[in-house]
């Protein structure tokens, strides 16, 4: 397994399917640059190779993909693994070619499957200087998944490719990703009082998550009800949200939390999730929510569609438009019974539709076909 072990929504699918994978008796071998954030290290059948990349004076840029290469194709023969899987189009399914023709002059047949999560075809795959060689990489694929309909359908298009892709959608784990009474009796008086309303954030606070919409949108909210805001997670525009929420006179209603490790702890907590992004190939974070029972206010963009129904899990809007989102918002809050029954269905499309016990069946079998080179 390649993924980018940092924070962003690829490496947690990878981390995760790792994780479900190697519960089931799977042996499953990091292969990134560092250890993936949600790893322990304890866990069983899970074993992490780092990718050390050597710099020398006349590398201004040091190469990586080279490093993983050679690094994915030692593991590969060294403990016998049956198949490569990288998630994130770039560099991974290039070094995972390169890797694969290393083996094949050893007479090792190593094939590798790439999953697509977003950013790698929407925003880096289509710049000029990536887009051949990512198309190369996809197209050079023994298997390619993609993890919303609407991203196969943008690959197809945008690469001008027939490749087959597999659609397996983003997974959570429902029985870890729930609301415990005992353990929101116990939390959420750190974060919210009893009369005010809990709402939450998560993200890598990149331009595309659009933060300062979340600030605007409680600054409306928090304007009618006693409300306080949850923003897990950090990145480029935090300062900007932050700044924004002193000008509208909010900063003191707002956690700040930074990256947090056991956001399924936290997640439960809230009434509502709110993630206003300009673009989501799926939008991980308000499935993780939806979980937990907590429905999600939304932009109706990408792949966001395939998991939220408008009015029936959720609640759906415009790009940029704050005053339907804080409208929606207050109208839940004041109607419990409503605001209710929505966080029954979100739980309730997270249990039948996206659940770990769903997808990862979907994984496996994916994986034989390939393995077999069906
Ligand atoms: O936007 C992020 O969180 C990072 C990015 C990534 O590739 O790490 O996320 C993409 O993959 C997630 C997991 O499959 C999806 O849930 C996100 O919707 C997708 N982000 C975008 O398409 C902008």
């Amino acid at each position: 397994m390649t993924c980018y072990p940092t924070y962003g929504g690829s490496g947690v699918v990878a981390t995760e399917l790792g994780i479900e994978l190697a519960a089931r008796g799977h042996e499953v071998h990091f292969i990134t640059y560092s250890q993936p954030f949600r790893l322990t290290g304890r866990e069983a059948n899970i074993h992490f190779h780092e990718v050390s990349v050597t710099n020398y004076p006349l590398f201004e840029y040091p190469p990586y993909d080279l490093a993983l290469a050679s690094r994915m194709a030692e593991v590969a023969e060294f403990y016998q693994l049956d198949l490569l899987h990288v998630h994130y189009a770039i560099p991974h399914s290039v070094s995972a070619h390169l890797a694969k023709e290393m083996l094949r002059t050893r007479g090792i047949n190593l094939p590798f499957i790439t999953t697509l999560h977003g950013t790698d075809i929407t925003l880096v795959g289509l710049d000029r200087s990536y887009l051949p060689i990512t198309r190369f990489g996809i197209e050079q694929s023994d298997g390619v998944t993609a993890i919303s309909q609407h991203l196969a359908d943008r690959t197809h298009k945008a690469f001008n490719t027939e490749k087959p892709i597999e659609i397996i959608h983003n997974f959570v784990n429902c029985d870890l990703y729930r609301r415990d009474p005992d353990k929101y009796k116990a939390m959420r008086p750190r974060f919210a009082n009893e009369d005010e309303k809990l709402l939450v954030h998560l993200s890598n606070f990149r331009p595309v998550k659009r933060v300062n919409d979340v600030i605007e949108t409680f600054a409306r909210i928090a304007a009618k009800t006693p409300a306080r805001l949850m923003m897990i997670g950090d990145g480029p525009d935090r300062s900007s949200a932050e700044s924004l929420a002193m000008q509208l006179g909010v900063f003191r209603q707002i956690h700040f939390l930074g990256k947090q490790d056991n956001v399924s702890e936290l997640l439960p907590l809230a009434d509502l999730m709110l993630m206003p992004s300009e673009m989501e190939s799926f939008g991980l974070a308000a499935l993780e929510a939806m979980a937990c029972r907590v429905p999600t206010i939304a932009t109706s963009v990408g792949g966001v569609p395939e998991l939220i129904d408008h009015e029936e899990n959720g609640l759906l809007y415009n790009v940029g438009d704050v005053d339907g989102m804080a409208a929606g918002a207050l109208d839940l809050l004041a109607n419990p019974l409503k605001l209710d029954m929505m966080a029954l269905a979100a739980r309730r499309t997270a249990q039948d539709r996206f659940c770990s016990t769903r997808i990862i069946p979907r994984y496996e079998a994916f994986y034989e076909l390939i393995a077999d080179g069906l």
